[in-house]
């Protein structure tokens, strides 16, 4: 298993905060204080208060569980109480304002390199392969990307740049591949990091079924558009059809139809509609809603992790596609690198074992599937962040975006949302069941 040796589990951990560190303080200074205290969107919070809340769960987890130390100001933890208060209330909340967000989360920091220095990372199932550590940096992480989301609802000019994904197109590929149907090992037991909604290993028969090469393009998209699909109710679930209803929608997020042609707004900049990039900022029904239309369906979230960890020769589940190697610029386009996702067909080296592309990275791909736990799921540290969230009203999402970083990524790796978000970075593929003759 990837870090028994305790002085590269620390390695690992402190690189896996500080590149956590880095991400949250580019997101936080690229834009005035006053940006950071403003509402962008009532379905976001303030960035400061991301950033405080990034260091008050940094304060929980590492200062007083793992090092056993007492509270630094118990009476903000209320404030940064993610279940006590909704998005759209924080702003009116009496926050840590910029300066003293910053210098509270840089405190918590300079304490935990020192309890990291010489936590013994086994012992206690927290501190065993330094998960607890692993669990702060995702944490970190996935506000980086919350936080990535609100500046892309942002209005104004562009904070934040990135170079376009490298052009990596191998030459035209099969519209979809088949994978062969029987039993894969779903989740994992033995990942040192993975968190308790991917645990644990357990046996899963899927039957065969045919998948998309790659994500649904713009392109691809716009036929459906084009065929009438926002205004043909035969495609959509009653709820989703209520939604576009009531909010006018008919076309993706961010969306603007400019004379002839379709633009988009992508942080700051108004574009063409590129249409061999990968659909994005469209909700669950809209994805169902197209895969109806094409004849097809989403897959489900036990298809999408055989698509892609099942290895067909030797039959064990890989940890991501391409093998057991961590993610690297060659096998995925993550870590918000590049704003926007890469032209489908890319990263020939990301490739599964059968030839599905960009499961990993690129736009997180919604599944038919609702947010569950697996067969012997045990909450882990704490109820709130999966066990709270089971049930049908949330929807799976696999595979992660262009701003999910490397730690935060895996094949077993499960994201869920509402059916009717559309402002996260969401795409899809479709899959169609095998007929058997
Ligand atoms: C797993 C992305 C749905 O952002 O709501 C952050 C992650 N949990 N803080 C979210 C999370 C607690 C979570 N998602
Ligand atoms: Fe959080």
């Amino acid at each position: 298993a990837p870090g028994t040796d305790p002085e590269a589990l620390r390695e690992r951990a402190l690189d896996a905060l500080t590149v956590a560190r880095e991400r949250t303080a580019l997101l936080t200074s690229c834009v005035e204080d006053d940006e950071l205290t403003a509402q962008h969107s009532p379905l976001m919070s303030p960035l400061v208060w991301d950033l405080a809340h990034i260091g008050n769960q940094e304060e929980q987890w590492l200062w007083r569980a793992v090092a056993g130390r007492d509270a630094l100001r118990p009476e903000i933890d209320s404030l940064y109480d993610a279940f006590e208060h909704p998005r759209a209330s924080r702003p009116s909340l009496p926050l840590l304002p910029p300066g003293e967000a910053r210098a509270y989360a840089a405190d918590v920091r300079l304490r935990i390199l020192d309890v990291l220095r010489s936590a013994p990372l086994e012992g206690r199932p927290l501190l065993d392969d330094g998960f607890a550590f692993g669990m702060i940096a995702q944490h970190e992480q996935q506000h980086d990307e919350t936080m990535l989301i609100t500046h892309q609802l942002r209005r104004g000019p562009a904070a934040l740049t990135a170079p376009p994904p490298p052009v990596s197109h191998s030459g035209p590929l099969p519209p979809e591949v088949l994978v062969p149907g029987g039993a894969f090992t779903m989740g994992t037991s033995d990942e040192p990091w993975a968190l308790d909604n991917e645990r644990p290993a357990h046996a899963r028969i899927v039957p065969a079924f045919f998948v998309d090469t790659t994500p649904v393009t713009n392109g691809a998209y716009l036929a459906f558009m084009a065929d009438g699909g926002y205004t043909d109710r035969r495609w959509w679930r009653p709820e989703g059809w209520a939604q576009i209803r009531e909010h006018g929608i008919g076309a993706p997020l961010f969306w603007r139809r400019d004379g002839g042609q379709w633009l988009r707004r992508r942080f700051g900049v108004t574009e063409p509609v590129p249409l061999d990039e990968p659909v994005l900022h469209v909700s669950w029904y809209e994805a169902d809603a197209y895969a109806r239309w094409a004849g097809r369906r989403l897959p489900t979230e036990a298809e999408w992790e055989k698509a892609a960890r099942h290895d067909p020769v030797s039959g064990r589940s890989r940890r991501y596609p391409w093998g057991d190697a961590g993610p690297g610029p060659e096998h995925a386009n993550l870590g918000q690198r590049h704003l926007r996702p890469a032209a489908a067909g890319s990263y020939p080296e990301g490739a599964s074992p059968l030839g599905v592309r960009q499961l990993i990275g690129d736009v997180w791909e919604w599944t038919a599937s609702d947010f569950l736990p697996y067969p012997g799921f045990t909450a882990f540290p704490y109820k709130e962040y999966s066990e709270v969230f089971f049930g049908p009203e949330h929807k799976v999402l696999r595979g992660g975006s262009f701003a999910v970083d490397p730690v935060a990524c895996r094949g077993t790796f499960r994201n869920w949302d509402l059916p009717v978000r559309r402002q996260i970075f969401s795409g899809f593929r479709t899959a169609r069941t095998a007929e058997l003759d």
